[in-house]
């Protein structure tokens, strides 16, 4: 048994790049790709000679029933579609690597985090909750992180999100909370949006949503870019060591580029202008070479430390503050590869937070215990059939053997009589892994508890964590948050739900429940009142000495040694900004009026620091001066500024020859200054800049922070320094003015 899973990681040894071994691919003259001289065929590799033409009874006549041709290619097309994910169904993802950095054996027997250095292949898949398959990227929701190790030992799902909290405490509700947020069920809609009374009747009711839906507000729901995204495992897992012994363990993914969002009213109006806006852009960068990284952390928690948070490791609507435990970075992650095709790569790749390896185990969180049984129960409805895992992105890398067969869409011939085991008919082959290392056994888990259908009453602080994260945000971040709290409300058309969720809000901050009442024209109660939730333990039928069972042995209770951090720098994304520009998109304004002697020299320093830029002009190829430059030419009648982080201006409105085109300048720069983004502009820009601004962007008026003017040898590094704050918040409250 231990020569033969040698045997079957020989290619990875010799294979130079490591990705190259994802997903592994049937026989080359099998695998869909058509080479030099192949001809077309049927399924059945029977050459055709015309794929125009229906069989018919004369050339005018009507087609024949006969034409299996015809019928074979209509059929694979009407079958082209599986059922999407019932959440998670719009998404995106690529390929790379896992390089891990700090050996933890100490912690864990998983083979990808003992060795530093080792590299292991992985997926990365990114996805929005609540919407279709089809629905736009920049939707306010929660982002999915779903990350497949093809390691050694089998593969490892690390199905995370970009928050690291989640609405509910209990399995038992995630129908009830997808049921609320995706389309009401007579009319399904909206499409992509917590925006509507469902939603927030349900979170109104369910206290323990208080903490997500803060986040949920912030611009962390916003990404600028799934590149510039946090990760998060949610729940606490917990290592296990070659001694068997455990240590609980929070994961994080952290961005090279630091955290960043977009703007509101940028965000929505994207969905219109580019629905693939994220998507676009994992892919441009990979293209360009300009590969996405995080770092990889852990927060390890001592299992003698199980109790010493004054909140349960085991309730995945909290965090453990960096502050109490820090993040101790372990590992890299690199997407260097898109797939080569969307529906096999992607599509068809199944995420199961129960594909575990050796070394990492599951905890008694309830919302993960119940995940375990839902990911493969809908992939049997989604990929029609319990065979998904040998579809080739699925493939483990490491050898399988087990005595499984048969089913829809089984593609492996396994041979000989037997399939079972004990066997002596096949000399008892495969044999149980024994003391292995790489098997996986379970961390052994004492428990005597009543069994009882009840929530845990160290699961019921609801606000404490809310309000350490709202106030450990910088005030613009808490404006975003009161905007976002006060536009989702205003579109519930039911009083009495906003009413219940302002109170819930009186107990996160009093301020942000002031000014999101005030906003929604409403009043708030002298003292608030907390929606009761039938789970919580002074609800329950259950008797109460059994509802606070905490299911070990001697009953023991939370004994709090240390308290929550009033505030936590590394909850805000602005107070945690690496200031780096590398892969920016910076548009240069252009007119036929433009001199070379403007662009060169910023051109050059931008392209230094990997910056991406692009020309956007009043109609392609007709500009001479953007023939020197290899970058891409954009048309202003169909590029907004809001595909670009930055503008930089090199003509005035009059150096277009046609008006409309000074119109469509105006507006591009007057959104940009409005969405708060770097704007550089030589001595004419500067004049459209103003025009285009209404004379907001003139000196004196507002802070001129972001607005950099492009003259003189250290114009770049101005401009550089300033996209480096990547939105200029200050000028935002004026900016709205703006009529665009
Ligand atoms: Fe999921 N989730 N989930 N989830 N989830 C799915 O699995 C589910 C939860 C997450 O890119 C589904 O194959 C239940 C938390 C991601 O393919 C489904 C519960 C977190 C993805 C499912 C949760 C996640 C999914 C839909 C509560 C963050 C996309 C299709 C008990 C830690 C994976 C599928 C991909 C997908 C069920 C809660 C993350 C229906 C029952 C918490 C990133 O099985």
């Amino acid at each position: 048994m231990a020569k033969k899973s040698k045997s079957a990681k020989k290619p990875n040894k010799k294979t130079k790049i490591l990705t190259d071994l994802i997903p592994p691919r049937p026989t080359p003259r099998n695998d869909g790709f058509a080479e030099k001289g192949d001809l077309l065929t049927t399924n059945q590799g029977l050459p055709i000679t015309d794929n125009h033409n229906s069989l018919k009874a004369g050339p005018r006549g009507p087609s024949l029933l006969e034409d299996f041709v015809l019928r074979e290619k209509i059929t694979s097309f009407d079958h082209e579609r599986i059922p999407e994910r019932a959440v998670h169904a719009r998404g995106a993802g690529a390929f790379g690597y896992f390089e891990c950095t700090e050996d933890l054996s100490r912690y864990t027997t998983a083979g990808f985090l003992t060795k530093t250095g080792k590299k292991t292949p992985v997926l990365v898949r990114f996805s929005t909750v609540a919407g279709n398959k089809g629905s736009m990227d920049t939707a306010r929701d929660v982002r999915g992180f779903a990350t497949k190790f093809y390691t050694d030992e089998g593969n490892y799902d690390l199905v995370g999100n970009n928050i690291p909290v989640f609405f509910i405490q209990d399995a038992m509700k995630f129908p009830d909370l997808i049921h609320s947020v995706k389309g009401e069920q007579d009319s399904d809609i909206p499409q992509a949006a917590s925006a509507h009374d469902t939603f927030w009747d349900f979170v109104s009711l369910m206290p323990e949503s208080t903490h997500m839906l803060c986040w949920a507000m912030s611009d962390r729901a916003i990404p600028r870019s799934y590149r510039m995204m946090e990760g998060f495992g949610v729940h606490t897992f917990r290592f296990v060591n070659k001694k068997g012994e455990g240590t609980f363990v929070k994961f994080h993914w952290k961005p090279k580029l630091g955290i960043h969002g977009l703007p509101w009213e940028e965000s929505q109006a994207l969905g219109g202008l580019d629905p693939d806006y994220h998507r676009r852009d994992l892919w441009d960068a990979i293209k360009s070479g300009s590969f996405p990284e995080w770092e990889f952390g852990v927060q390890l928690i001592p299992e003698k430390d199980e109790f010493k948070f004054p909140f349960d490791l085991l309730d995945p609507t909290k965090i453990v503050p960096e502050d109490l435990v820090p993040v101790k970075i372990v590992g890299r992650l690199v997407l260097n590869r898109n797939p080569d095709n969307f529906f096999s790569e992607i599509e068809q790749a199944v995420f199961h937070p129960g594909h575990l390896v050796s070394g990492i185990d599951l905890t008694n969180d309830p919302l993960l215990q119940g995940r375990l049984f839902s990911y493969t129960d809908t992939q049997i409805t989604r990929l029609g059939g319990p065979n998904f895992h040998e579809l080739p992105v699925n493939r483990p890398l490491a050898p399988v053997h087990n005595n499984q067969r048969d089913g829809f869409g089984r593609q492996l011939v396994p041979k000989g009589p037997v399939a079972y085991e004990p066997n002596s008919l096949k000399g008892g082959c495969p044999f149980h892994a024994g003391a292995d290392p790489k098997a996986f056994t379970h961390f052994t888990e004492r428990i005597s508890a009543h069994k009882i259908r009840a929530r845990s009453e160290s699961f019921g602080d609801h606000f404490s964590q809310a309000t350490l994260f709202y106030e450990s945000q910088t005030e613009v971040e808490q404006t975003h948050i009161k905007n976002a709290f006060a536009f989702e409300l205003s579109k519930v058309q039911t009083p009495a739900i906003r009413l219940r969720m302002l109170n819930h809000l009186m107990l996160v901050n009093m301020d942000l429940a002031k000014t999101v009442a005030d906003r929604l024209g409403a009043s708030l109660p002298k003292k608030p009142t907390v929606s009761p939730n039938p789970a919580d333990p002074e609800n329950n039928v259950v008797p109460k000495n059994r509802a606070t069972d905490t299911g070990l042995e001697d009953g023991v209770q939370l004994k709090p040694q240390v308290r929550l951090p009033v505030k936590s720098k590394a909850l805000s994304m602005i107070l945690t900004n690496p200031r780096l520009v590398e892969s920016r998109k910076v548009a240069f304004l252009v007119s036929s009026q433009t001199k070379a002697a403007d662009i060169q020299s910023v051109h050059a320093k931008l392209k230094d620091q990997g910056l991406v830029v692009e020309f956007v002009v009043p109609k392609l190829n007709t500009l001479k001066i953007t023939a020197n430059f290899r970058d891409a030419e954009r048309c202003l009648a169909s590029t907004p500024s809001h595909a670009y982080d930055s503008v930089i201006v090199f003509t005035e409105a009059e150096g277009y020859e046609e008006p409309k085109d000074s119109g469509l300048a105006l507006r591009f720069v007057g959104q940009a200054f409005k969405h708060c983004k770097t704007i550089g502009a030589t001595t004419d820009g500067m004049e459209l800049l103003e025009d285009a601004t209404f004379g907001l962007a003139k000196d004196g008026d507002i802070p001129s922070d972001g607005i950099v003017l492009i003259s003189g040898t250290s114009a770049a590094i101005k401009f550089l320094d300033a996209l480096k704050e990547h939105r200029h918040w200050d000028r935002e409250e004026a900016a709205q003015s703006l009529p665009y």
